[in-house]
């Protein structure tokens, strides 16, 4: 076995700081449920901050990949580790990092960490940093392919489940993705939102942050997330976060996209969503929208060739959404050009499949368009529980939930406040077959929309039935109620 770096100098561990980060990381692994790998074999140890060379991260990771190599990695340096090009693990043996609060930094503007052969991560108690100060106005997307901080990439024949793990990691200064995980064969093109486009691999995707602080991350690119995660093919999302915080991320703080056959399960539980999706600036792009940015006509009355084109000679013309409705004859029915702001938190599932959200004592604060935003499409329910939650101040709705296909709607918000946020308090949709069922208990809207019928709306177009349950709820903006009955308990 070819053993990097050896055993930790004697001289080093003299110092009590080593000796006892080795504690912190054995208790760490036992917590990890590796205790029996690491005595098993010797992990490899980083002992200095150097971009490469022996004793580098760099040199560690490429040790890692060696057949038989010990999939553990400790940064046993003080000292912050600076590179200059992307740290890769190509092997597809589990991997795990184990820092105690150093930082992995670039001043270029390149991913941080890439794993390009669908391994297992699992780091712990490392910082990421990138260049930082990236906005629409300084891309990093022009003269390159912009950096993400952790990248993982699933292998096109992948089966079973890729886990990834961040405890006590923070992320900051990518110009794109925070973190990705990609199972699309489409890479980055892979379609985002609701459009799933690409294939991808039988295997499932398990993301766990605990922990974790994703800021300033995605402000380099159009739609780049604090953390993204593209499933396709067979296989399901489960995507725990505990007290993680995403914050000042250029588009969705957290965007999971699941398409094919395949649920998205996820369970958040002291999360901060605040002040995400603000790439596309409105203080700097809104200028460029045309004087008439949308309109409504007769038929017969205006033509394709009358309503304003493409925004284009903008800073980055990705930024505006421009949606036109034809008539049958050709004329325009309605337009509306705007710019494409992102969220708090943004689920997308299709295919077969169930969407499932647990939310508990989460902040959902400040995002530039919804704060919580899930669509379920095709075979399959959604499931919203949301617990002891807050949505203020989003400039679009607080929570969002859409269903389409067969499948019911199933919602549940118990101790939440929804209040000041630009669109509904909560608004949720069934769409052709199945039922929707909301019910609202101890639960406080104020302040939404324009205060009319905007605190809560709750819409059945499909067939099946429609209630809202309503026990010790003030919604003092109102109800918009829409072929659902509305039961006071
Ligand atoms: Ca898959
Ligand atoms: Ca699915
Ligand atoms: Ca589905
Ligand atoms: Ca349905």
């Amino acid at each position: 076995m070819k053993l990097f770096g050896g055993a930790l100098p004697r001289s080093r561990c003299d110092g009590r700081s080593m000796c006892s980060r080795f504690a912190l990381v054995s208790a760490f692994a036992a917590s990890f449920g590796f205790a029996g790998d690491l005595g098993s074999a010797v992990p490899l140890v980083v002992s200095n901050g150097n971009d490469d060379g022996a004793g580098s991260l760099r040199a560690a990771l490429a040790a890692a990949a060696e057949p038989g190599a010990p999939g553990h990695i400790l940064v046993a340096t003080e000292d912050d580790i600076a590179v200059t090009t992307t740290l890769t693990y190509d092997g597809a043996a589990p991997l795990a990092i184990f820092g105690s609060g150093q930082s992995v930094t670039t001043e270029v503007n390149t991913t941080l960490l890439a794993i390009s052969n669908g391994a297992d991560l699992t780091v712990n108690g490392l910082n990421f940093r990138g260049p930082g100060e990236f906005s629409v106005e300084n891309r990093g997307d022009e003269t390159g392919e912009p950096g993400k901080g952790i990248f993982v990439k699933l292998r096109d024949d992948q089966t079973g489940t890729l886990n990834l793990t961040l405890q006590d990691v923070s992320l900051s200064g990518a110009a794109y993705h925070g973190v990705h995980v990609s199972d699309c064969d489409l890479g980055d093109a892979c379609g985002a939102g609701a459009t799933g486009e690409g294939g991808g691999s039988p295997a499932s995707v398990s993301v766990h942050l605990s922990n974790v602080t994703i800021w300033d991350v995605g402000n380099g690119k159009f739609d780049a997330d604090g953390i993204r995660v593209d499933e396709r093919g067979d296989g399901d999302i489960h995507f725990v976060s505990q007290n993680s915080t995403f914050e000042g991320v250029g588009a969705d703080g957290v965007e999971l996209d699941e398409g094919q056959a395949g649920d998205v399960i996820a369970t958040v539980t002291g999360n901060t969503f605040a002040d995400n999706g603000g790439y596309c600036a409105p203080d700097i792009l809104a200028p460029f929208l045309p004087e008439e940015d949308e309109g409504e006509f007769e038929d017969g009355e205006v033509s394709a060739s009358d309503i304003p084109g493409d925004v284009t000679g903008t800073p980055d013309d990705a930024c505006f959404e421009r949606d036109v409705e034809l008539y049958d004859s050709g004329f325009v029915k309605a337009y509306e050009i705007e710019l494409d702001l992102d969220d708090g938190i943004d689920i997308d599932e299709a295919g077969d499949g169930d969407l499932r959200v647990l939310m508990i004592a989460s902040t959902i604060r400040g995002n530039l368009d919804e704060g919580f935003d899930v669509g379920e499409q095709d075979g399959g329910g959604l499931y919203v529980w949301a617990w002891r939650t807050d949505a203020q101040g989003n400039t679009d709705d607080g929570f969002r939930g859409d269903e389409e296909g067969p499948g019911s709607v199933n919602v549940l918000l118990y101790d939440v406040q929804s209040e000041d946020n630009g669109g509904y308090g909560a608004r949720f949709r069934q769409e052709d077959q199945g039922d929707i069922s909301v019910v609202v208990d101890n639960t406080e809207t104020s302040g939404n929309g324009d205060g009319d019928k905007m605190g809560l709306r709750v819409q059945q177009s499909g067939t099946g039935t429609g209630t809202l349950t309503m026990r010790n709820a003030t919604i003092s903006d109102g109800i918009d109620a829409r072929n659902v009955d509305v039961i006071q308990e």
